[in-house]
């Protein structure tokens, strides 16, 4: 990997256009996962809109106990700390609230249109681009903190074997190489934007018509 393929604290600054998210960032050569990194982060007080992101996690974290494959150096492993002054039983809705950021911010870097599938993935063609890990510490149902984990397939070339079916990257359905800390600024402007008009509601009302018109299962039983 050359070093102008490297992702970068400076990039990611350079490029971020938004007043909070991810003004605070951490970059990790490699890590475990971003989640536990920013959790860490968390815990010693950061301030919302921290992001951590790491080119490489060798332990990478799906629901439910599964991993999430994430080689170096061609992905998008990141967290975004946030401590929203709501019920905690409304954060799990922040999921959505990134998965609209995450599709508009991919949009805009690599005009690619994906869709969402409930609840926490989005895919092009039936295939897994990003998948959302949503974590977060309680106290009496008021939210300390909730980690947001963002993964975006972005450059990759190849899969593994167990996934070579089912996932794809911005890479292989654009057929060239996006700016990672490109898409990185724009999902984090797109998640400021989302935010707030969640926290103003907090139901997903002022973003229906965009998630509406994005929900791969809407009409479905899920
Ligand atoms: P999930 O449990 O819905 O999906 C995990 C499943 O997806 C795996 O069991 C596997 O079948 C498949 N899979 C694994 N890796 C990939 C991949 N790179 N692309 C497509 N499919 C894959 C989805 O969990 C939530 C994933 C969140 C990942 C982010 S990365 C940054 C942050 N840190 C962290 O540890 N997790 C989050």
């Amino acid at each position: 990997m050359s070093n102008m393929e490297m992702l970068t604290k400076e990039q990611i600054l350079e490029k971020l256009t938004g007043n909070w998210a991810g003004k605070s960032v951490l970059v990790l050569e490699e890590t475990d996962s971003t989640n536990i990194q920013c959790a860490n982060l968390a815990a010693q007080g950061w301030p919302e809109g921290t992001l951590v992101a790491a080119e490489r996690q060798w332990a990478g974290k799906g629901r439910r106990g599964r991993s999430w494959e994430s080689p170096s150096g061609t992905g998008i492993w990141m967290s975004l700390l946030l401590r929203p002054d709501i019920p905690a039983d409304k954060a799990s809705m922040l999921t959505l609230v990134a998965a609209l950021a995450v599709q508009k911010g991919i949009q805009e870097e690599a005009g690619l249109v994906s869709s969402i599938k409930w609840p926490n993935d989005l895919v092009m063609g039936q295939k897994k681009i990003c998948g959302i890990l949503t974590e977060m510490r309680s106290r009496e149902n008021q939210p300390e903190y909730v980690i947001v984990g963002i993964g975006v397939n972005a450059n990759m070339t190849e899969f593994p074997e167990e996934i070579r079916e089912t996932a794809t990257s911005l890479y292989l359905e654009k057929g060239e190489k996006v700016d990672r800390a490109k898409v990185i600024a724009n999902i984090m402007s797109a998640f400021e934007e989302y935010y707030k008009k969640f926290l103003e509601t907090l139901d997903l009302s002022l973003l229906k018509e965009e998630y509406d018109s994005r929900l791969i299962n809407l009409g479905r039983q899920v």
